[in-house]
């Protein structure tokens, strides 16, 4: 009986924490912008017989559609309903693409804008991706239906109604974020709307949710919508299961709110992860790989068992918001490919890939004035598909970091390494480090610029920069 009420204790624990992946998959994909149709493809084609145990998508309901002249990739974070059609496809091509992931065990996790709708400056009229008649001047969204009662403004104490100090934990929560019309998450009828759009995508299929701009949501309003939430589908979930949570806030050190306010409702999203070890790996400030030795907590991260990790995101891969410059990106191929091959290797956190489209940055004092540019489209500004080409790369400027080769098996090696320790670590006292993970693999990195041994497989094809890596799988 004590036995099991502590798997009962412990089930419960692990909930919301628990990515639900399929056993022996361990990290998730983000298809930033991908259409459902290529994803379901994807699914079946590439990320099932590699081992991805499933896919963050763009938001999946309707987003004002701005056009200056062409259209962002951020216009998809300005909600105008939780009908399902966008830019990647309507409602039937969504489930569609959720039922086949889900039929070969690649789970679907939906990017929430729960936080706001539409900016205020957004217009009126039907200039939505399904249609949807809004007017942002009077918050009037008939299709939910929200109306003004349903935002903030009364309860934000700022003269312009904006966040102008982060460091007044009030005004992040209750304030607009760059004018984006603040929802009254106080209010049951609000949390009651938003929980309907998420059990829809539950009821549909989904394994979980990341939710967008956390950090601008009250810790107690987010459980109170969680709360809400049903358990996940049972055609493909055993019973019992619930959805998947990280909560993306952003949290570098230096503001009031952190990272820990939320971890009662889900895991976070840790951003000194991929600041830090792009600042090691591209050796700023004098930082080496060996300083790697203790990676994880020892950095000041948040525990392991509470971390979402990435090395880039759809953010700061632009040279925005969280890490900045030191942020490695595909535009930095090897060392990218040495920063995610690290990741994977590392126990610490559940691990999410990025895979990218292509853009042309244009630097003006420091910034990218192109980083608003939208996925690659048609004249029509329908988003373009996902081209295979016969070495197995992608076309049309998908950049498809996950199918490198390097990336990918190392997802495989994350898999066969599962639950074992890190050990045996070795390194120069420079920038050529090694591991093991219990007995099942060991790895190999050389970020020194040194001419000398090469001993990699990879030395055709890159510089004396290199991992090299095995793995084996134990009977
Ligand atoms: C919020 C933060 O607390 C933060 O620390 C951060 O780095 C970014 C944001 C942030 O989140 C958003 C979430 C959304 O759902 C929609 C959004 O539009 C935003 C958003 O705009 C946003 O902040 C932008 O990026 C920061 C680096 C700048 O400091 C902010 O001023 C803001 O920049 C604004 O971007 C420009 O001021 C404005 O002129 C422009 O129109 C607008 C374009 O929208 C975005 O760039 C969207 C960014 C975005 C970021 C996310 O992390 C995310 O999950 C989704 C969208
Ligand atoms: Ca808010």
């Amino acid at each position: 009986m004590k036995a099991l009420l502590l798997l009962v204790a412990v089930g419960l624990c692990w909930a919301q924490y628990n990515p639900n992946t399929k056993s022996g998959r361990t990290s998730i994909v983000h298809l930033f912008e991908w259409r459902w149709a290529d994803i379901a493809l994807e699914c079946e084609r590439y990320l099932a017989p590699n081992g991805f145990g499933g896919v963050q998508i763009s938001p999946p309901n309707e987003n004002i559609i701005v056009t200056n002249p062409w259209r962002p990739w951020w216009e998809r974070y300005q909600p105008i309903s939780y009908k399902l059609g966008t830019r990647s496809g309507n409602e039937n091509e969504f489930k569609n693409m959720v039922t086949r992931c889900n039929n070969v065990g690649v789970y679907i996790y939906v990017d929430a804008v729960i936080n706001h709708m539409c900016g205020s400056g957004g217009g009126s009229g039907n200039g939505a991706t399904c249609g949807s008649y809004f007017n942002a001047g009077n918050e009037d969204f008939p299709s939910v239906p929200y109306s003004k009662s349903d935002f903030n403004d009364g309860k934000c104490k700022t003269g312009s109604g904006e966040i102008e100090n982060y460091s007044d934990v009030n005004q992040v929560r209750d304030c607009r974020l760059v004018g984006l019309l603040d929802l009254a998450l106080e209010k049951d009828y609000v949390r009651s709307k938003v929980a309907e759009y998420m059990n829809n995508l539950i009821d549909i299929g989904v394994a979980g949710f990341r939710l967008d701009a956390s950090k601008h949501m009250w810790p107690g309003d987010i459980k109170a919508v969680l709360d809400k939430l049903k358990n996940l589908n049972t055609q493909w979930f055993p019973s019992g299961t619930r959805p998947f949570i990280f909560q993306e806030v952003i949290d570098l050190g230096g503001e009031p709110i952190k990272a820990s306010d939320y971890f009662g409702n889900g895991r976070v999203t840790e951003f000194k992860y991929g600041a830090k070890l792009g600042t090691v790996i591209r050796k700023w400030n004098g930082e080496k790989m060996s300083y790697l030795k203790n990676w994880g907590e020892g950095w000041g991260f948040i525990a392991s068992d509470r971390a979402l990790v990435f090395v880039d995101n759809h953010d700061n891969q632009r040279g925005h918001g969280a890490g900045g410059a030191s942020i490695l990106t595909f535009f930095d191929a090897r060392l990218y490919k040495m920063a995610v091959g690290f990741m994977l290797a590392h126990p610490y956190g559940f691990t999410r890939v990025m895979s990218s489209y292509r853009w042309t940055r244009n630097f003006q004092n420091g910034q990218d004035v192109n980083d608003w540019i939208g996925p690659p489209s048609n004249g029509d500004g329908s988003t373009k598909a996902v081209t295979i080409n016969a070495d197995s790369t992608c076309g049309n400027d998908w950049v498809c970091e996950h199918r490198w080769r390097q990336i990918r098996n190392m997802v495989i090696f994350r898999n066969v390494v599962d639950g074992q320790p890190f050990s045996n670590w070795w390194d120069n006292g420079s920038n050529q480090v090694a591991f093991g993970r219990g007995n099942r693999g060991f790895i190999v990195f050389n970020n020194d610029d040194w001419n000398g041994a090469r001993t990699s497989e990879e030395y055709a094809d890159e510089s004396h920069q290199h991992i090299t890596f095995g793995s084996r799988v134990i009977p």
